[in-house]
């Protein structure tokens, strides 16, 4: 990722007067000291740069700025330095210490100028709340902001939240659905089983989906249902570069496919494509540490047809009592209610997120994880209460040893 061209980077100026805590900010959000802190005012001089992955957003470039505040010939000169990166930021930090004054106002103003999206960072929240005035004039303003400390590492999640929020859509990395797996020329099967709940006549859009981004690849591919998927791999004369089934069928799929050919599901391809599959693989771990009397929010973004309902409300709920060995509370929410509190669950499990934008499901992840709470989606569950995660998530190893921490990570008590 870090082989990623710095004009491909989304550009992150961090802006604020001097000593408000910028340079700390930066090293919390990158976890490693770049930018020199130091209390004397003034420290940073020429923009500092630092090149991150930061999920699911993509490659981004920080850009740690001097203050806006600074003084003398010299401090002029570094003012005009910082004032020069806002025209290369894509998106704005304003960091403050506290107060909302003119420095602040002048940045607001200049990043809209430019219709820069921007966030306010309150920083030194361990030295007390930011003043009434300063969050009255954010609020009204309608800016995302977040109160850190820049000493806390938890905060980072905080700050990471807030960037996110201020993100224009079309700043989000879109994944491809699976192009990447396929090398050109490359040949992928598809188990699409037609069975009750198969719409007549058509594919659904993973599906589709998937074969568009195959053709964009170079690559080709044959279609089958499940009862013909052993033949049709014996027959082919080369091994398949991937093998791509229907979550249900998921069983019968990796027991067709021999142990060398990657084989995945179209569920965890559209969690990847939607959301953020490392963090839902890992909530998945959660599943088996379920206890009787655990409750487990099923959040449905759409109000499904009768068949889909049949996985959320029925299958899940089933499959996930066996491994609890008891009962457990389920709660199902439709459409786009999502509690702002999610502590009282165990697990959050999301359906496929098939109406709700990459945004809207990222924001849920990081909620989730804000709070403490695991989250996973239907995909990804319905592949480990069969026992096959290890072998679905193959194709991608961030996440399956995300999972496997996670499944070896002490049980939560
Ligand atoms: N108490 C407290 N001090 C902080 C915090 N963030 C930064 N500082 C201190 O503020 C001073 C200036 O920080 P620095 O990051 O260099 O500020 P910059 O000039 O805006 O880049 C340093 O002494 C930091 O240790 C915070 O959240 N809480
Ligand atoms: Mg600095």
């Amino acid at each position: 990722m870090l082989a990623t061209p710095k004009g491909l980077r989304l550009h992150i100026g961090v802006y604020g007067r001097r000593n408000v805590g910028k340079s700390s900010l930066v090293n919390l959000l990158i976890g490693q000291e770049v930018s020199i802190v130091s209390d004397v005012a003034g420290t940073t001089t020429d923009p500092v740069e630092k090149a991150m992955e930061l999920l699911p957003i993509g490659p981004v470039l920080f850009v740690d700025t001097a203050g806006i505040d600074d003084v003398g010939d010299l401090g002029e000169m570094r003012v005009e330095k910082t004032l020069k990166a806002l025209d290369h930021t894509d998106l704005g930090i304003i960091v403050t210490d506290g107060p909302i004054g003119d420095d602040e106002i002048k940045l607001m103003d200049a990043l809209a100028d430019r219709e820069t999206p921007y966030c306010v960072v309150f920083t030194k929240a361990d030295l007390g709340a930011p003043p009434a005035e300063a969050l009255a004039v954010v609020k009204a303003r309608d800016i995302p902001f977040a109160s850190i400390s820049t000493a806390t590492k938890a905060d980072a999640v905080r700050v990471r939240e807030v960037i996110l929020e201020a993100a224009p859509e079309s700043s989000f990395e879109v994944p491809h659905l699976l192009a990447d797996l396929v090398p050109a020329g490359g040949h992928v099967v598809l188990v699409v089983p037609i069975d009750l709940s198969a719409p007549k006549g058509r594919l659904i859009l993973p599906q589709v989906m998937a074969i568009r981004d195959i053709l964009d690849a170079d690559a080709s591919c044959t279609v089958v249902k499940e009862r013909e998927l052993a033949a049709t791999l014996k027959s082919l004369s080369k091994k398949p570069d991937l093998v791509v089934c229907d979550s249900q069928i998921v069983l019968k799929a990796a027991a067709d496919t021999p142990d060398d050919v990657p084989l995945t599901t179209f569920s965890i391809l559209m969690a990847r494509f939607k959301g953020d599959l490392v963090r839902l693989a890992e909530g998945a771990a959660r599943i088996d540490q379920l206890k009787p009397g655990d409750r487990v929010l099923i959040a449905e973004a759409c109000t499904h047809h009768s068949m889909a309902d049949d996985i959320g409300r029925v299958k899940i709920p089933r499959w996930f009592r066996q491994y609890a060995g008891g009962d457990i509370e389920f709660e199902t929410m439709a459409g786009r209610v999502f509690p702002e509190d999610l502590s009282p669950y165990a697990l959050v499990v999301q359906c496929g997120a098939c109406t709700v934008n990459r945004k809207q499901a990222l924001l849920r992840i990081r909620q989730a994880e804000r709070q403490g709470v695991p989250i996973t989606n239907y995909g990804v569950a319905i592949s480990r209460v069969q026992g096959v995660l290890h072998r679905s998530l193959g194709p991608f190893p961030s996440a399956r040893i995300a999972f496997e921490r996670a499944n070896a990570a002490p049980q939560i008590a």
